[in-house]
C-alpha cells in the first residue's frame, strides 16, 4: 500500500487568461509566492508554464532559466517544466525547454483534441524528447490524456529504455474536451493498463474543471497521487471561483490526510521519483 501522497501543483498553465482570473500567477514574483504558499500546505512538485510581459504563454529559454533558479532558491519543490507549452508552440521550442535544466519535465504520450484545437505529439517528437531527457538526466512525468497513450508509453520504454532515474511516473490528465472523461471508471481503466509498464510505476491524476473532486477521490482510493491547480480548475465549488492555488493544494492535502496518506515532502518525492537529493 502507498502510505503518502505526492501532490503536484500546476498553478498557471497556458490556457487561462489573467484578464479572466486576476489571481492567476503569471509574473515571476507571483509564481514564487504561489510556490512558497503551496509548499507550506503540502505540494512537493510544481508543474510550470510561464508567461511573457503581456501575460501570454511563452517558452523563452532565458525566462525559463530564471524561473527554475528562482523557484529552486526560494523553495524545496521539485521544478517540473512543461514541455507541452500551449497548442501553438512549435516542436523545437518545446524541446528547447530542457536547456533551462529543470529536475523534471512533462512528456505527453500522444496527440489529442484539445477543445477546438489539437495538442500535437507525433511519435518521432516523443522519442526525441524522451532521448534528450535521458541524455540530460531530466526525469519525465508522462502525461496521459487518453487510454492509448499508455500503450504508446509501453512501446516507448520497450524500444528506447527507461527514463533518467529509472523510475516511471505518469499523470492521468482527465476530462480535457477531446480526451478521456474524468470518471472513476476511466481512472480504473488507466490503472489496469499500468500492468504493461514496470511494476514500480506510480501515477497521479488530475480532473479538469468540475471533475477535479471525483478524480481526486478516485485516485486516492486507487493508490494514486494528486495534481491540482489553476491550470486545471478555476472553480472551487459551483459559482465560487478559485481564490488561490494554495486553496486547491490545501483541499487536496486535506483529502489525502482523510485517506490516511498525508502529503509527501519534496525530499520523499525525490526519493520516490529517482531524482537526486538536494
Ligand atoms: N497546455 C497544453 C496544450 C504539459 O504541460 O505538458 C499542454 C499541457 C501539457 O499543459
Ligand atoms: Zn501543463
Amino acid at each position: 500500500m502507498v502510505d503518502a501522497t505526492l501532490i503536484t501543483v500546476a498553478p498557471t498553465g497556458a490556457e487561462v487568461q489573467k484578464a479572466h482570473m486576476p489571481n492567476l500567477p503569471v509574473t515571476l514574483d507571483e509564481l514564487v509566492s504561489t510556490a512558497k504558499e503551496c509548499e507550506a500546505v503540502g505540494a512537493s512538485i510544481i508543474h510550470v508554464h510561464i508567461r511573457d510581459d503581456h501575460h501570454q504563454p511563452t517558452l523563452d529559454v532565458a525566462r525559463l532559466k530564471d524561473t527554475v533558479q528562482a523557484l529552486r532558491s526560494s523553495t524545496s519543490l521539485i521544478v517540473q517544466l512543461s514541455s507541452g507549452g500551449s497548442v501553438h508552440d512549435p516542436e523545437d521550442s518545446r524541446l528547447a525547454v530542457l536547456e533551462a535544466e529543470p529536475e523534471m519535465a512533462s512528456c505527453t504520450m500522444g496527440t489529442v483534441n484539445f477543445g477546438d484545437d489539437v495538442f500535437s505529439n507525433r511519435w518521432e517528437f516523443i522519442v526525441d524528447l524522451h532521448a534528450r531527457m535521458q541524455d540530460r538526466g531530466v526525469v519525465p512525468e508522462y502525461e496521459i490524456f487518453d487510454l492509448g497513450h499508455l500503450t504508446s508509453l509501453q512501446r516507448l520504454l520497450s524500444k528506447h529504455g527507461l527514463p533518467a532515474g529509472g523510475h516511471v511516473h505518469v499523470d492521468f490528465v482527465m476530462n480535457v474536451p477531446g480526451g478521456m472523461p474524468g470518471t472513476t471508471e476511466a481512472l480504473v481503466a488507466c490503472k489496469a493498463a499500468l500492468r504493461d509498464l514496470p511494476e514500480t510505476t506510480t501515477f497521479s491524476a488530475t480532473g479538469i474543471g468540475r471533475s477535479t473532486i471525483d478524480v481526486m477521490l478516485a485516485s486516492l482510493s486507487a493508490g494514486g497521487h494528486l495534481r491540482v491547480g489553476m491550470e486545471d480548475t478555476i472553480t472551487y465549488a459551483k459559482g465560487m471561483p478559485v481564490d488561490s492555488n494554495m486553496q486547491l493544494v490545501a483541499r487536496a492535502a486535506g483529502f489525502a490526510r482523510l485517506a490516511q496518506r498525508p502529503p509527501m515532502s519534496p525530499a520523499e518525492a525525490r526519493e520516490l521519483l529517482g531524482i537526486a537529493a538536494r
